[in-house]
């Protein structure tokens, strides 16, 4: 399909809904254009031997990209933010806001782990497994005080940093799955921050092309009281 920097084919490995959007949203919002190849949680199809040469431990993102391949989100949304720096999406060594921007592009891993443990007690474990209610409660808690620091961190500001970056891609991206186990009534700084996201032209775009988010059946996902 398109190119990258040096003009090779670039090819995202996705699963519709997953952290993988964030490369998606961020590539469009680059005017690179990806082929996508899709993949599902649970099928299989992350641990086929040719994918793990990719991405040894068998998650999405992995992007083919000027010549290589690059796994892990933060590491995907950094590079190509640096090495295509003319758009303004990265903050360089130097510039007074790095630290932040480092900051915030890490703090998503914090928070999207919580999201990811959730993830896997509510939508991926099956009968007869049970989740355990204190982890859950505990977990939930947690992806709280991460929300809070969030909306702190945020404040009244349009964006995490002065103007749109890729760290709003990394962090605001948790915005779409973390109210599916935190009510986000006490959050409308960060729900305005969102659609302030969502009505981005790359976000749209990145969105038409995403694909069926198949893991979730349900908007919000309460803490079960009958838990192990
Ligand atoms: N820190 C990694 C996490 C990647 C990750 O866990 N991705 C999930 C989807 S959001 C995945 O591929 N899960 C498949 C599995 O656990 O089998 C990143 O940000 O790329």
């Amino acid at each position: 399909m398109s190119d990258g920097a040096s003009g090779g084919p670039v090819r995202l490995h996705h699963v519709p809904g997953s952290r993988s959007f964030r490369v998606l949203w961020l590539l469009e919002e680059l005017g690179i254009l990806a082929e996508i190849q899709r993949y599902a949680i649970g099928d299989g199809s992350l641990r086929d031997p040719a994918y793990l040469t990719l991405a040894p431990a068998g998650r999405v993102p992995a992007l083919e990209i000027d010549g290589q391949a690059i796994f892990e989100s933060g590491a995907i949304v950094e590079f190509l933010a640096e090495t295509r720096d003319e758009a303004g999406l990265a903050r360089m060594p130097g510039d007074p806001e790095r630290a932040r921007y480092l900051q915030c592009i890490h703090f998503a891993e914090t928070q999207a782990s919580l999201i990811e443990n959730l993830n896997l007690s509510h939508v991926f474990l099956r009968p007869p497994a049970k989740p355990s209610a204190p982890v859950l409660k505990i977990t939930t808690a947690r992806l709280r005080g991460t929300l809070q620091a969030l909306d702190a961190l945020l404040g009244e500001r349009e964006h995490l940093l002065g103007e749109f970056s890729a760290a709003d891609v990394m962090l605001g991206f948790n915005l779409w799955a973390a109210p599916r186990f935190v009510p986000m009534d006490g959050f409308p700084r960060l729900l305005a921050y969102r659609a302030r996201l969502e009505a981005r032209p790359a976000f749209r775009a990145a969105q038409a092309r995403d694909g069926d988010a198949a893991f979730y059946d349900r908007d919000f996902y309460p803490i079960p009281e009958d838990g192990a």
